[in-house]
């Protein structure tokens, strides 16, 4: 029996029978024992080796002399670890040069976007504006002065019939016809009638004082009668020298009384008595009575004599807009007696 065949135990289970073409065992030469030339290693490792069952106890090899330390199978243990770090090598060198080129491909993406960000800052170039032409200043006009405008006089009332009588009065002092000039048919004007003191609702001469549309007022103080419209209420100070005949629509008419105890001609009484005025032009004036006198150029204020007395006759019109008894302030002027 062959020194590396295996002892088999006597009581071993018999191994079933191999056949040698499927199962070889190689042994190994003498020559090779003990360490040998690593080509000869080479040669005699591809020996096939004889498959034990694992079932049967596993055989003792028997131990192989260690190899001299003086033989050569370091070197070729060496060389085959210079050939097993050449993929590292190569790997770590692909490495290298990808993270080689990894870095430049950051370095250069990062100039591209530095330099995209810089070229969208660089603010693009602002025209040098063009010179604006010399501006003349304008030249300054002095507003206009606004000129106060004079009070408007007040006009005179409505007078549709154009008889001599508004509107007003027609209708609320002698009941004629505002759209008819000669109510009473008998050829003259209702406001001519009321002028000469006549009736405008009856023919004839018949008076206007027994017409029920006016009254005659006596003041005995002062002394001088007159006609005045019926619903006109007189208001008398305690002297008797003033009487006032208020008008509803806020105008009046009253009659002051000035004594003239030196009988001073009027115009001088009136120069005397109103200095302020005595550029004003007054007009002679005689009512249908024969009073004499002088009137104003509004013909609103007139200044009577008689009896040792002056009497002021005035139509002051308040808040009124429009002259609206002037045909019944002629009437009463026309009336008036000093006695
Ligand atoms: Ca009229
Ligand atoms: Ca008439």
């Amino acid at each position: 029996m062959p020194d590396n065949e295996i002892q088999k135990p006597a009581n071993a289970p018999t191994a079933p029978k191999i056949e040698p073409a499927e199962t070889m065992i190689h042994t190994m030469s003498k020559e090779y024992r003990g360490g040998a030339a690593p080509a000869v290693l080479r040669k005699t490792t591809t020996t096939p080796v004889v498959a034990i069952p694992v079932a049967q106890p596993k055989p003792v090899p028997k131990p192989v002399p260690a190899p001299s330390p003086s033989v050569k199978p370091l070197q070729a243990g060496a060389a085959r670890a210079e050939k097993n770090l050449i993929p590292y090598v190569v790997l770590s060198l692909g490495v290298f040069l990808m993270l080689i080129s990894g870095i430049v491909i950051y370095v250069a993406y990062g100039q591209m976007q530095k330099s995209k960000t810089e070229v969208a800052i660089v603010p693009p170039p602002v025209p040098e504006p063009a010179p604006l032409p010399p501006v003349t200043p304008p030249v300054a006009v002095p507003a206009p002065v606004p000129v106060p405008e004079p009070p408007k006089k007040p006009g005179p009332g409505v007078d549709s019939d154009s008889d001599g009588l508004t509107d007003v009065e027609e209708l609320r002092l002698y009941n004629t016809l505002i759209y008819t000039p000669d109510t009473d048919g008998d050829s003259f004007l209702d406001g001519n009638e009321v002028f000469h003191l006549y009736d405008p609702l009856k023919v004839d001469f018949a008076r206007i004082i027994d017409s029920g549309f006016v009254k005659l007022y006596t003041q005995p103080l002062s002394k001088y009668k007159v006609f005045v419209p019926a619903s006109f209420v007189a208001n008398e100070d305690t002297n008797g020298l003033l009487t006032t005949w208020s008008i509803p629509s806020g105008e009046n008419i009253s009659v002051t009384a000035y004594p003239n105890f030196e009988k001073t001609p009027l115009r001088d009484w009136f120069a005397a008595q109103f200095p302020a005025r005595a550029s004003e032009t007054m007009t002679a004036f005689t009512s249908k009575s024969g009073t004499v006198g002088i009137q104003s150029e509004s013909r609103l204020e007139t200044f009577l004599e008689g009896n040792g007395m002056i009497y002021k006759i005035e139509y002051s019109l308040g808040s009124a807009k429009a002259i609206e008894y002037r045909q019944t302030y002629a009437m009463m002027l026309n009336s008036f007696v000093a006695e």
